[in-house]
């Protein structure tokens, strides 16, 4: 099933987070029971070319694939699937200026502009002909716009309202940034949780889907609950660090 066949059937999907931009290591993410990898370009160390490289082991692994691109590279959205994503979660989408350029690169006309040339992503997920191809895409791929502003949350409706923005993505600890007004950086702070919950609310009642970034996994429950139904956690960065340090303690208690 393709990530959009999955969040339209109400599926909760988990997705791992890659920062480590090395196709070895990517497998191992992809070997566990996760649904979905997330290439992060933003904050991990992706860059254009270990997308292209990293992007095989999940699709190997029959995994759905997502990249993260950096803020504002819209041009990369349209790499990204190009090279084989399901799914773009841009960064920072704070206006619909932003969310209008992010849409039209992830569309092919006439709902966006997006170029022709699915060099490796025709092979790699292939059926049919460029004909078939051309009139799928547009409705198999993803488009998560970041709310993680309050320039994103005043104008959260008009891009909610914008074809070929199919879903948002919650960014918590920027989103708590700006909510404490730059005092703190605090992803599950408890006052901002309501407006988490509209979010997600406001996109499911326009017809959207709603991801959000898991840093704790207690709270996956909840945002489950408030309709969040793509939740990303687990990097590489967070998981070696959690193993070596529960491996650690186990061996000195022994
Ligand atoms: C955030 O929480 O701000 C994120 O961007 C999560 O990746
Ligand atoms: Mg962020």
């Amino acid at each position: 099933m393709s990530l959009k066949e999955r969040l339209e059937a109400d599926e909760v999907v988990l997705t791992s987070w890659s920062g480590v931009p090395d196709p070895l290591t990517v497998e191992i993410l992809a070997a566990q029971a996760f649904d979905a990898v997330t290439l992060d370009m933003q904050h991990g160390g992706h860059s254009e070319d270990s997308v292209l490289r990293c992007l095989a082991p999940v699709l190997a692994a029959g995994r759905s694939t997502l990249v993260r691109i950096p803020v504002g590279r819209f041009d990369m959205a349209s790499r990204a699937l190009d090279f084989g994503a399901e799914a773009v979660i841009a960064p920072m989408v704070n206006s619909l200026e932003d969310a209008r350029a992010f849409a039209a690169a992830m569309k092919y006309p006439p709902l966006g502009q997006r170029s022709w040339g699915p060099t490796y992503a025709f092979p790699r997920h292939g059926q049919g002909t460029q004909q078939d191809w051309l009139r799928r895409s547009n409705h198999r791929t993803l488009s998560f716009a970041m709310i993680e502003t309050r320039a994103a949350l005043d104008c959260l409706d008009d891009i909610l309202a914008m074809q070929g923005i199919d879903a948002i993505f919650l960014g918590p600890s920027d989103f708590s940034i700006a909510w404490t007004e730059g005092q703190q950086v605090n992803p599950t702070l408890e006052d901002m949780m309501e407006t988490l919950a509209g979010v997600a609310g406001r996109a499911r009642a326009a017809g959207k889907h709603a991801g959000i970034f898991l840093t704790d996994p207690g709270f996956a429950g909840r945002f489950v609950e408030m309709g969040y139904r793509l939740l990303a956690s687990g990097s590489e960065h967070q998981l070696i660090a959690n193993g070596a340090s529960k491996l650690v303690a186990s061996l000195k208690d022994s």
